[in-house]
């Protein structure tokens, strides 16, 4: 097939998610093309069925946002015809979707018709999506795709109850390269944070607020009360700068560091014993996923679709968001010593579940079934 991707191509997860996607289905002999702005960063090897189309979006004194969503749909009618896709399939729907609607309208102009997948990956649905300045087209944008997936049957119930979809959703989690993120062995890395074999845990995420890093730290605080333990936090954002001042007023900052944006994430997970996740929502939680890969138990928060990953009292917990007090003795739980073994195996045998081999047939099969449906209706 020819299939084009549309994502952010920074750091979140939905553009990790279409980037790794676009990977394994060039290496199954597909030719992807990536339309989007910026080179997507793990984008980052070269294949003879890897494309990368980048969107010029022009700028005019008169304009004080430039319109991106029409220099997106601009891009994927010319890639489109000119590269004879046979889908586009669109990840995160603002304003993905609805740029997909207009290109696949102006296309049908031009007698070309043009499927549109589009997957759904959260914080375009709980958060920003159905915020009233947006609802309206992504409601419109959901329902005028072909195919519409979501990450994890919890994402699906939420846009079934926020907005009015007549569409079938189907459900394709996340998935992972295990072949990539494994345990290394990286100990001359640990001995340099933990020289006195302190237990070390670990959180990344982009510092949103909806990411909780703040329990993180609180957790932390309370842990190291009673066992010897080091912090590591991967990851930029806007809490960043309230966070640093956290671990100052609780006197935590000999035993965190704040490492910042890695490209190497699974280095660090590889000498993790536990990742922490408590956000407020997470449709799917891909870092805790990454983590399990290098074997690495999760404390989570139990909101949205994280339950669907993290089997509570198995591969970790799954607590009520913002509960310390039960979040700090299910970590120390899951950290002593005779319990750790047994958590990180299983964490290790829920992620290969999620291998990218199992997720990307369904992918595949999702997009012959949207192709065939979309031409016998055209027809
Ligand atoms: O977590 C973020 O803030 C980034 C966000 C994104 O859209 O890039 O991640 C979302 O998509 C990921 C990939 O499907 C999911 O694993 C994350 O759980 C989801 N984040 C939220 O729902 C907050």
């Amino acid at each position: 097939m020819k299939i084009g991707i549309i994502c952010y191509p920074t750091f979140g997860g939905s553009g990790v998610v279409a980037t790794e996607l676009g990977k394994a289905l060039a290496k199954e002999g597909h030719q992807v093309h990536f339309i989007t702005y910026k080179q997507p960063s793990r984008l980052d090897f070269l294949s003879e069925n890897l494309f990368y189309h980048e969107v010029a979006i022009k700028s005019y004194p008169l304009f004080e946002h430039a319109p991106y969503e029409l220099a997106l749909a601009s891009k994927m009618v010319n890639v489109v015809k000119f590269e004879k896709l046979d889908v586009l399939h669109v990840h995160y729907a603002i304003p993905h979707a609805s740029a997909a609607y207009m290109a696949k309208q102006i296309l049908k102009t031009q007698g070309i018709t043009i499927p549109v997948v589009t997957t759904l990956h959260g914080t375009d649905i709980t958060l920003v999506g159905k915020d009233p300045s947006y609802e309206p087209v992504v409601t419109f944008s959901i329902n005028q795709s072909d195919g519409v997936t979501a990450v994890s049957e919890d994402l699906k119930h939420a846009t079934y109850e926020l907005f009015d979809i007549q569409k079938e959703i189907q459900v394709i989690p996340n998935f992972i390269d295990l072949d990539r993120f494994k345990k290394q062995r990286k100990e001359h890395f640990k001995k340099a944070i933990c020289p006195n074999d302190e237990k070390l845990l670990v959180h990344t995420s982009n510092f949103r607020k909806v990411k909780r890093v703040e329990d993180v730290i609180k957790v932390f605080y309370e842990v190291r009360k009673k066992i010897p333990a080091k912090l590591l936090l991967v990851g930029d954002g806007p809490e960043r700068d309230k966070m640093e001042r956290l671990c100052r007023e609780l006197g935590t900052c000999e035993d965190t560091r704040f490492l910042g944006k890695l490209d190497a994430v699974e280095e660090v997970l590889s000498v993790a014993d536990l990742f922490m996740i408590p956000s407020e929502k997470e449709s799917f939680g891909l870092a805790a996923l990454e983590a399990m890969a290098c074997e690495v138990p999760v404390l989570s928060s139990n909101a949205g679709g994280i339950p669907e990953l993290n089997v509570d009292g198995e591969t970790g917990y799954a607590c009520n968001v913002g509960d310390i007090p039960d979040m700090t003795t299910k970590a120390l739980h899951i950290l002593a010593d005779e319990n750790l073994p047994a958590f990180k195996k299983r964490a290790l045998e829920r992620a290969k579940m999620f291998d990218v081999s199992k997720i990307l047939p369904l992918y595949e099969d999702f997009y012959r079934k949207t192709i065939l449906q979309t031409r016998e209706l055209a027809n």
